[in-house]
């Protein structure tokens, strides 16, 4: 016989219902490039507003050449960005040079608009030790593979600026994949207790390679995940730039002010492949899916937007694209024209005094290369 289930005391359901209603999806152009939220219009000139689009459609162009330039075997590892660019180019537009980026794999774009020259994101790309440098006045880290770790070193970054004064915050991404880890969790709640400048950024691609985000966690929204570490979680269409660039911007102002992070979930997709590495969407994505995503594409949107205010035309368009070929092009020379990686050099640059067991090492490398 089937017991009767008890009367609850505490009603649990209500309590999570009022909790997932609090996360509406913050937007200000919607897929037609009209303003629905007039608002929250971030304060941006004319051409601010041209500049953003640029990098979007630069952008663009960098993804398509990169994987063609890999599948010539001209690039090693390669995340696709395209679909993602409101979410990346829009939140790192909203940062200042003083600010650190902690990139995660698929996060290449924003360091190089950050300041990494573009040659040295193709030799990271190829696995070159020089892709690694970076330029001292540039405020970045070198991407992370490992899920989730760079969410704990922002809490890092972040706490240090704070104690040592900067008005400058660190800001990291990793994907909906990414809240599961335990990093993720650790990060955000170290920086919330310590009240640190971060600013962490959920970019929800709805898969983690074929994993569908609802397999992934039970939790409705990413940005609700904050409020266990007690700091504001938003949740942003991220397809659309005005809205991601002043959900950043927002944070970051709150970040300087001393009132501590932010998670932001920016709602997007990666229209490519998971990776270059022999990933195939088509086992785990119907086309209707991709579809109705590229309907929501981020740069048809802020093109209409533009368009609508006499900022954008086929002639900018089209120099932009011209000028994204050729700074490739320029690019992929001098990447090529760096010499090739040797095993000493990677012993060389790992420690400022050679510990005894790696001198052997390298005397014996030093004999083998010399031949
Ligand atoms: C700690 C760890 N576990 C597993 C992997 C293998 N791995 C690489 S990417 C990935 C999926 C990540 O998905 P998501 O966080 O949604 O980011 P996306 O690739 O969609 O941008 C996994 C499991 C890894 N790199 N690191
Ligand atoms: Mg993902």
């Amino acid at each position: 016989m089937a017991q009767k289930t008890k009367q609850a005391k505490i009603n649990v359901q209500d309590q999570l219902k009022k909790v997932e209603e609090q996360f509406e999806t913050f937007q200000i152009l919607n897929e037609e490039g009209e303003v629905v939220n007039e608002a929250a219009m971030p304060d941006l000139s004319d051409e601010q507003l041209q500049e953003l689009m640029r990098r979007m459609v630069y952008t663009r162009i960098l993804d398509q050449r990169s994987i063609s330039l890999n599948r010539q075997g001209r690039l090693g590892f390669y995340a696709p960005t395209a679909g993602q660019e409101a979410s990346q180019i829009a939140s790192q537009y909203a940062l200042e040079k003083e600010d650190f980026i902690l990139p995660g794999y698929r996060d290449v774009p924003q360091i190089v608009w950050h300041g990494l020259p573009l040659w040295q994101a193709f030799l990271f790309s190829r696995g070159h030790f020089k892709g690694n440098q970076i330029p001292e006045d540039v405020n970045v880290i070198s991407p992370q593979i490992i899920i989730g770790a760079q969410y704990i070193q922002a809490a890092g970054v972040a706490l240090g600026l704070k104690k040592r004064g900067k008005k400058a915050v660190a800001i990291t991404y990793t994907g909906d994949g990414g809240t599961s880890q335990g990093d993720f969790y650790e990060g955000i709640n170290f920086a919330g207790a310590f009240k640190a400048p971060a600013i962490f950024i959920v970019q929800n691609n709805r898969f983690a390679i074929s994993t569908p985000v609802d397999l992934q966690s039970a939790s409705k929204t990413l940005a609700q995940k904050g409020v266990a570490a007690g700091i504001p979680g938003i949740q942003v269409d991220g397809m659309d730039a005005l809205a991601v660039y002043t959900a950043v911007k927002e944070a970051r102002e709150r970040a300087i002010n001393g009132e501590g992070p932010t998670l932001i979930e920016t709602l997007t997709y990666r229209y490519g492949p998971h990776t270059m590495a022999g990933d195939d969407p088509t086992r785990y994505r119907t086309s209707e899916m991709d579809n109705e995503w590229e309907l929501k594409d981020p740069l048809v949107r802020f093109r209409k937007f533009l368009e609508s205010k006499k900022l954008w035309n086929e002639e900018l368009e089209n120099e932009t694209i011209e000028k994204a070929k050729d700074d490739i092009k320029e690019a992929i020379k001098l990447a090529d024209a760096e010499p090739k990686q040797k095993v000493t050099d990677l012993i060389e640059i790992m420690y400022e005094e050679m510990p005894y067991n790696l001198k052997e090492q390298y005397e014996i490398y030093k004999e083998k290369e010399s031949k």
